[in-house]
C-alpha cells in the first residue's frame, strides 16, 4: 500500500495514476493514521514537513517547486527534472528495443518468399537456439525458413541438444552451399557476421540479416538487417527481444533453448554476462521447463569416452603441476577435451595435455587453470614446427601425424616433453 500524505488535488490525481499502473493508494490528511495501516510499501508527502521519526519504508519528497536540497527523513526526492529524466532514460531504452525489433518486422514483412538461415561451422547451443527463435519469427511472417550448417556437432553437449530439442537443421556440404546461393534466397548469418569466417560460406555472399554478439566488421549487405551487438553476451539474448518486443509466445522448450544457450557462451552465466542478458533471462526463467534444463546440462558421456578416460587416468604423469597423459586410440578428438577437463581438476595440477590417437595423427586437448598463463601460445610454440596447434590462454588444442613405423611410447614421450618444456618457460 502507498500512503499519499495530503488533501490537495495532487494527492488525488496520483491516487488514480498509481491506479492505473494497478497499484493500490491510500491518501490520509494526518500522520497519526499511519499507524492504522498494515503495510506500507512508501509514504509520499508533498511538503517538506518533520515527520519526527525514521520509518521501515522509504519516504518519498514529492517537490513541485524543485528545491534543491533534501529534506531531513527523506529517502527519495521527486521533482519535475529527475522524473523527466529518469522516465526518458528507461523509455529510451525500451523504445529503442522495439524499434530494432519493428526494423526486423517490417523486413520481414515485406518478404514472401523462403530464407536461407546458415549457422557457422560446429554450431553451439546459441546458434541452434537462435535459429530456433528466428524460425518462430519466420513462422510468424509465413516465411519458410531452412536451417543449414557445415563442419561437425561433435561435442556431445551440443550434440544432446539437438537431440533433445529436435531441431531441424541440416548439414551441408561446400557443394551445396553453393546450390543454394544461386537459388538467390535472403541470407542470414545468426552468431556470426562475416562469411568464410569459421563458416564454409564463401567469401562472395551476401547476408541480408545478420543477427550477432561478436564484436567484428559489418559484413557486405544491400539493405535488409544487419544487428551486431556486443551489448548481449549471447546472440539467444538478441532473438529473445526480438521474441518478446514482437509479441510472439515463446513456449517452454525454446525459452528453456534460449537459456541454456545464453548459459553455455557466459560460461554459466559468469563471463561477458550483461544487463541485456539479465533482462532476458528475467523473461525466459518463468517459462523454462527445468527438467529440460537439467538434462542439456549434463550430457551422457559416451562408453568409449569413459574406457579412453580410463586408459587417460592410468597414463598420467604429474611433475610440478604439470599432468601429461595418453588416451590410447580414441573414437574421436571430441573425446579428448571431455577428459582434460576433469584431469585438470586434480589437486595440484594447475596444467594438463592429453594425447589420443586415430590412426597416423595424435589429436592433443590442454587446459591450464594460472589466470596468466596463455596455452594457446604455448601450444603453437611447442607444436607448429611439426604439425598444428593453437588455441585460447586457458583451452588449446592441436595436431601431429606420424608415421605408423615410428609410433611407440617414446614418441608421446617427446610430445609431452615439448609441452612440459614450453609450460616451464612460462613459469
Ligand atoms: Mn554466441
Amino acid at each position: 500500500m502507498i500512503v499519499i500524505l495530503g488533501s490537495g488535488k495532487l494527492a488525488g490525481r496520483v491516487a488514480d495514476e498509481l491506479e492505473r499502473w494497478g497499484k493500490a493508494s491510500i491518501v490520509i490528511d494526518d500522520l497519526d493514521e499511519l499507524d492504522s495501516i498494515e503495510f506500507v510499501d512508501a509514504l509520499l508527502i508533498s511538503d517538506d514537513m518533520d515527520l519526527g521519526e525514521k520509518y521501515d519504508f522509504p519516504v518519498v519528497y514529492y517537490d513541485v517547486f524543485n528545491s534543491k536540497e533534501t529534506p531531513e527523513d527523506v529517502d527519495v526526492l521527486l521533482n519535475n527534472t529527475t522524473m523527466i529524466a529518469s522516465f526518458l532514460i528507461a523509455e529510451i531504452n525500451k523504445y529503442r528495443e522495439i524499434r530494432r525489433t519493428s526494423k526486423l518486422v517490417q523486413y520481414m514483412k515485406r518478404l514472401d518468399d523462403e530464407m536461407s538461415v546458415f549457422l557457422h561451422d560446429n554450431p553451439d547451443p546459441d546458434a541452434i537456439a537462435s535459429a530456433m527463435a528466428f524460425q518462430e519469427l519466420c513462422d510468424r511472417f509465413d516465411i519458410d525458413c531452412n536451417i543449414y550448417y557445415s563442419g561437425e556437432i561433435g561435442h556431445p553437449e551440443n550434440e544432446l541438444f539437438v537431440e533433445t530439442t529436435g531441431v531441424n537443421i541440416e548439414h551441408i556440404s561446400d557443394d551445396e552451399i553453393l546450390t543454394i546461393i544461386e537459388e538467390d534466397k535472403p541470407l542470414v548469418f545468426l552468431d556470426f557476421s562475416l562469411p568464410a569466417v569459421n563458416n564454409s560460406l564463401p567469401r562472395t555472399a551476401v547476408p541480408e540479416v545478420v543477427i550477432d554478439h561478436h564484436p567484428s566488421d559489418s559484413p557486405r549487405s544491400e539493405g535488409g538487417y544487419i544487428q551486431i551487438e556486443t551489448r548481449a553476451g549471447a546472440t539467444s539474448t538478441l532473438m529473445s527481444e526480438h521474441l518478446i518486443n514482437a509479441d510472439i509466445e515463446i513456449s517452454s522448450l525454446l525459452a528453456s533453448s534460449l537459456l541454456h544457450g545464453i548459459k553455455v557462451d557466459t560460461h554459466g552465466f559468469i563471463k561477458n554476462i550483461s544487463k541485456s542478458d539479465l533482462r532476458a533471462m528475467s523473461k525466459l526463467i518463468p517459462l523454462c521447463d527445468s527438467e529440460l534444463l537439467d538434462v542439456l546440462e549434463r550430457p551422457p558421456m559416451n562408453p568409449s569416452t569413459i574406457s579412453s578416460l580410463g586408459t587417460a587416468i592410468i597414463n598420467r604423469e604429474i611433475s610440478k603441476g604439470i599432468l601429461t597423459s595418453y588416451a590410447g586410440e580414441v573414437s574421436t578428438k571430441d573425446d579428448l577435451p571431455q577428459i582434460v577437463d576433469m584431469l585438470v581438476t586434480e589437486r595440484d595440477v594447475h596444467t594438463a595435455v592429453v594425447f589420443g590417437r586415430i590412426e597416423n595423427t595424435i589429436h592433443m586437448s590442454a587446459r591450464s587453470m594460472l589466470t596468466d598463463m596463455d596455452l594457446g601460445a604455448i601450444m603453437y610454440n611447442a607444436f607448429s614446427d611439426i604439425g598444428e596447434a593453437g588455441g585460447h590462454p586457458h583451452a588449446a588444442a592441436g595436431y601431429v601425424h606420424i608415421k605408423e613405423e615410428v609410433f611407440d611410447s617414446k614418441a608421446i614421450k617427446k610430445l609431452s616433453n615439448r609441452f612440459k618444456k614450453e609450460v616451464k618457460k612460462h613459469e
